[in-house]
């Protein structure tokens, strides 16, 4: 199946308004800081310039954008809808429960909270909303108490110790976990003990027999599936059948693919939210919203979630929750269907134009809306290849892949994704070019000595690069029709 190039960016219908918009917008800020008026036309300009293959990053539409720019952003509202701890929210509650219920209505999902400011604020909220049902809850009940409040300094010691003490199994990094997953350098790594399951040596797909073996072994409170980095579907309903095993709760992180779900490119068993007891996910990635965060929960685990402020989070940030239930809206329309299925589709493109020109990808292929080049076939490191992608105006980043020989930091593989690209129009042909555009470039880059950071492109190619992508961008505009 091919994807359907006739696919139109959001927002096109209204260009000419919203053009008017933003010169006024822009006047007004150049009237009290010119450079910062300047710069958010050259972002315009850049992005639509630039190849954009970062698998987390899309183009919001103009409706999106414009609710963020608001006097929402001006109000407190902590707590949650009708119970507040200011005065005056009666607007922040009209939109905090029309961003959730979006949510619900779009996921199936029984509980949304649309609080979190970002991924990593929803897994916390996540984490803590699953410590406070399991743990202190029960706590409590055995201390015959109803609140923290009530207990002596010694109780909640060793209460406090027990909600420090838990376990956690995620998906590790270099097989394209997250670092919220219980890296040691971020704040989960440091709250839970700890452990990963990979991906198959050979096949590079998970293995659920391992997860299975390593949840029995290790017995976590929490099983942690989603991914970053994967460049594959995850069966939600092996996952919650090992969690159900062990007794631990399943949290999904959705937050790459949340518009394959949304969209109804991932159903059945590869739908997370019918199987996860708790499933959190970003907003502006594949799902093409404001930047922020999303709680899913079932009934069990909604009324920790919705304490997320204050548990974690300070004020809510009103003008994003607008701005995520107006996406949410736009993700309830058919439209977004054939998006996201040309999301997925165009992946396929993209795929296989790498693997018939002979360069190397993880796990072989895709079936979601990333891809995942192993860049060691061109004597290259991630560092090199990313850097030499950016000259020709092809942005992407590196990343590592399953035990990366370069580290973290330059790693052996660049990661592509196709939301930005789809939403421009792109279709398999123009995904194909891509293909053909990206291996140009790499197969005449060389590194320089033993350097993982330097290298030099061959003359002509950056140049050659810039003139086919500036072709195929004019014909798929980013905001067709808005003007500055
Ligand atoms: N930064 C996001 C990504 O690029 O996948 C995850 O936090």
């Amino acid at each position: 199946m091919t994807a359907d190039s006739s696919i139109s960016a959001p927002g096109t219908e209204y260009a000419a308004t919203a053009s008017e918009a933003y010169r006024a917008a822009l006047a007004v800020i150049e009237s009290v800081e010119p450079r910062i008026a300047d710069a958010t036309r050259k972002e315009l300009a850049d992005q639509r310039d630039s190849l954009k293959l970062i698998a987390s990053e899309n183009y919001a539409s103009p409706a999106v954008l414009l609710t963020m720019g608001t006097w929402f952003s001006d109000k407190y509202a902590e707590g949650t809808v009708g119970h507040r701890f200011y005065a005056a929210c009666q607007n922040v509650d009209t939109v905090e429960s029309l961003a959730a219920e979006h949510a619900r209505e779009l996921f199936g999902a029984p509980y949304a909270y649309a609080q979190p400011h970002s991924g990593i604020d929803a897994n916390l909220v996540a984490f803590w909303a699953i410590l406070a049902t399991r743990i202190e809850a029960p706590g409590l009940a055995e201390l015959g108490a109803k609140h923290v409040n009530d207990l002596s300094e010694q109780d909640w010691e060793k209460l406090r110790n027990k909600l420090g003490n838990q376990r956690l199994l995620g998906m590790s990094l270099d097989t394209g976990g997250h670092l919220t997953h219980g890296f040691r350098p971020n704040i989960s790594g440091k709250m839970f003990h700890q452990r990963s399951y990979g991906t198959d040596a050979q096949t590079g797909l998970i293995d659920y027999d391992a997860v299975a073996a390593a949840a029995r072994e290790f017995k976590p409170l929490i099983l942690v599936a989603g991914y970053s980095a994967y460049p594959r579907r995850v069966n939600f309903a092996k996952m919650r059948e090992i969690a159900d095993e062990v007794g631990a709760t399943l949290l999904v992180d959705m937050a790459h693919f949340a518009g394959l779900v949304a969209g109804k490119v991932f159903t059945g068993d590869e739908d997370p939210v019918p199987h996860a007891h708790v499933t959190t996910t970003t907003t502006h990635k594949s799902l093409r919203g404001p930047r922020g965060g999303l709680v899913l929960a079932t009934e069990e685990y909604a009324p920790a979630v919705d304490k997320g402020c204050p548990m974690v989070l300070g004020g809510p940030l009103s003008h994003v929750m607008a701005a995520k239930a107006v996406a949410l809206a736009e993700a309830r329309q058919p439209a977004f269907r054939e998006y996201a299925q040309a999301v997925a589709d165009n992946a396929q493109s993209l795929a296989e134009g790498f693997t018939k020109r002979g360069a190397n990808l993880v796990t072989g292929g895709t079936d979601n809306h990333l891809v995942l080049l192993d860049v060691t076939s061109f004597g290259l490191t991630g560092r090199q290849a990313e850097s030499a992608l950016l000259d020709a105006g092809v942005v992407t980043n590196r990343n590592a892949v399953p035990a990366d020989p370069n580290g973290a930091w330059y790693t052996s593989g660049i990661r592509f994704g196709t939301p930005a690209l789809t939403t421009r129009g792109f279709g398999a042909a123009e995904f194909d070019k891509v293909a053909e555009l990206v291996v140009d470039v790499l197969s005449n880059t060389q590194a320089e000595g033993s350097s993982k950071a330097k290298y030099t492109i061959a003359d002509g190619v950056a140049d050659r690069v810039h003139a086919a992508s500036a072709e195929i961008l004019a014909a798929n505009p980013l905001y067709p029709g808005l003007t500055l």
